[in-house]
């Protein structure tokens, strides 16, 4: 993580904070939504970034997403895991970052979403900003500028 005193909203870059790309869980658009049912459980996560076979940044999905999907006409309808992919029932109008944008946009874009997804020129996913990193830093300057050990 960023040393505390290194860090300031005008000038601290998203790639300088972002968890790396390779630590996020993720799932393709062409995963049947049984598979992303079973990623979110398993990480704990109520949604994750989705990506195309090229890599490409395309949107998100969340386990309310999946829930919605189940529901048949009169019941819930667990065969539609099977039947139906991650693109029949994502997000796909979530904003992104881009590696170069500085920490102040993210701060914006995280009032209204618990990640921010960052891409780069090509769309790729190259990591996600989350809420407890921003707010861990904010609490951390607090604490510093106390002259308090946290
Ligand atoms: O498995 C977890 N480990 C840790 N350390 N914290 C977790 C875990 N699951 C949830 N949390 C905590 C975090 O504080 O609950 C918050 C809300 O989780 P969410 O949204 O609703 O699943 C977490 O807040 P956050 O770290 O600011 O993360 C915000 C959102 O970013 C998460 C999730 O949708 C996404 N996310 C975070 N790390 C991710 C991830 N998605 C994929 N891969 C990751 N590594």
């Amino acid at each position: 993580m960023l040393d505390t005193e290194s860090f300031h909203l005008e000038t601290t870059l998203v790639k300088e904070m972002m968890i790396d790309a390779d630590k996020v869980a993720q799932v393709q658009l062409s995963n049947p939504l049984e598979h992303a049912l079973l990623v979110l459980t398993k990480t704990g996560y109520n949604a994750v970034p989705v990506s195309n076979f090229e890599g490409k940044f395309e949107g998100i999905i969340s386990k309310s997403n999946i829930v919605e999907a189940m529901f048949g006409l009169e019941q819930i309808e667990v065969e539609r895991l099977q039947n139906h992919l991650v693109e029949d029932v994502m997000n796909k109008k979530v904003p992104t970052l881009q590696y170069d944008d500085i920490m102040e946009k993210a701060l914006h874009t995280l009032i209204d979403y618990n990640f921010v997804c960052v891409v780069n020129d090509e769309e790729e996913l190259m990591g996600i900003i989350t809420r407890r990193q921003l707010l861990k830093q904010f609490r951390n300057k607090y604490y510093l500028d106390q002259g308090k050990n946290i």
